[in-house]
């Protein structure tokens, strides 16, 4: 309960929240093409502190959409601060709550603030799961379309975990589908089965027009392979870890 009041103090004004960015690469071109954005918590007493442990705490406690607004702000003033510098920017992806998913009016509101900041929505990609559509196929197709029709991105996140339904898939406004890290990392130990999944979801991803991550790449083998399955987009600490905005500007500089 400690935790659950410092948290609410804490969003009142937001200073002890901290955005961290994980670049995705090409690694046919070694270019970086978007990164996605990583909340954390500088606690005055313990430190950062992962999403892992205080966002369950927020979806608990009904803090989650004042958290996942500070984490819209925050992305929003660092890709204005960047396009103030003159860096070319990346589309950057952030990862949505289902609270946020579902709030009336959220694809307008987020519009709304980009437009004020000057910055194209073409520059937000929207990560979820699969879960959140769960049951309500219908509504959540409409969810996504007004997402879509604002300009934004879609990405499914952690995919061939949930209860993959193929057939929304092909209705689905999704720009891409990250294959779920736990099929990378088993890359590692020779299963048939791990490179079976790789296979079919890469193909059948191709099939539906959608760009292809694989997540979670912590070796230079898991990197390479990927090229048998032509998976060209790639996040993972053997590419970089996430890292502050400051460190990330010197990816931002790198030629592209
Ligand atoms: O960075 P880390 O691996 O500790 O993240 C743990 C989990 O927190 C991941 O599932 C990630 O998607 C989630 N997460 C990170 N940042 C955000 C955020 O800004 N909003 C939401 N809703 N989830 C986030
Ligand atoms: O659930 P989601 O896919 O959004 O989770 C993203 C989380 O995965 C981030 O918190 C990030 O820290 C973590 N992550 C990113 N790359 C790697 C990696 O190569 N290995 C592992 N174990 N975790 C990673
Ligand atoms: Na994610
Ligand atoms: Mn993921």
């Amino acid at each position: 309960l400690a935790l659950e009041t410092q948290l609410r103090d804490m969003l009142e004004d937001g200073s002890g929240l901290v955005m961290h960015y994980q670049p995705l690469f090409s690694r046919h071109s070694g270019c970086l093409c978007s990164a996605e954005a990583l909340v954390r918590w500088e606690h005055p007493v313990r430190g950062l502190i992962s999403p892992g442990e205080f966002i369950p705490l927020a979806e608990r406690s009904g803090l989650i959409l004042p958290l996942g607004n500070r984490v819209l702000e925050c992305v929003i003033d660092d890709m204005k601060r960047w396009q103030q510098q003159g860096l070319t920017p990346v589309p950057i992806a952030i990862n949505l709550s289902a609270a946020q998913f579902w709030q009336t009016g959220f694809a307008a509101g987020v519009r709304q603030k980009l437009q004020d900041a000057g910055l194209s929505p073409r520059l937000i990609i929207f990560e979820l799961t699969e879960s959140i559509l769960l049951d309500r196929h219908a509504q959540g197709l409409a969810v996504l379309q007004s997402l879509s029709d604002s300009g934004f991105r879609i990405s499914l996140d952690d995919f061939g975990t949930g209860y993959s339904s193929l057939s929304y898939l092909q209705n689905i406004p999704a720009y891409s589908l990250k294959i779920d890290r736990s099929f990378i990392t088993a890359l590692d130990s020779q299963t048939r089965s791990s490179r079976a999944i790789i296979a079919a979801i890469a193909s059948l991803a191709r099939e539906l027009g959608l760009t292809v991550v694989a997540e979670g790449v912590e070796t230079r083998r898991q990197w390479d392979e990927l090229g048998r399955y032509a998976i060209d987009l790639v996040q993972g600490f053997y590419a970089a870890r996430p890292v502050p905005a400051e460190s990330f500007i010197d990816w931002l500089h790198a030629p592209r």
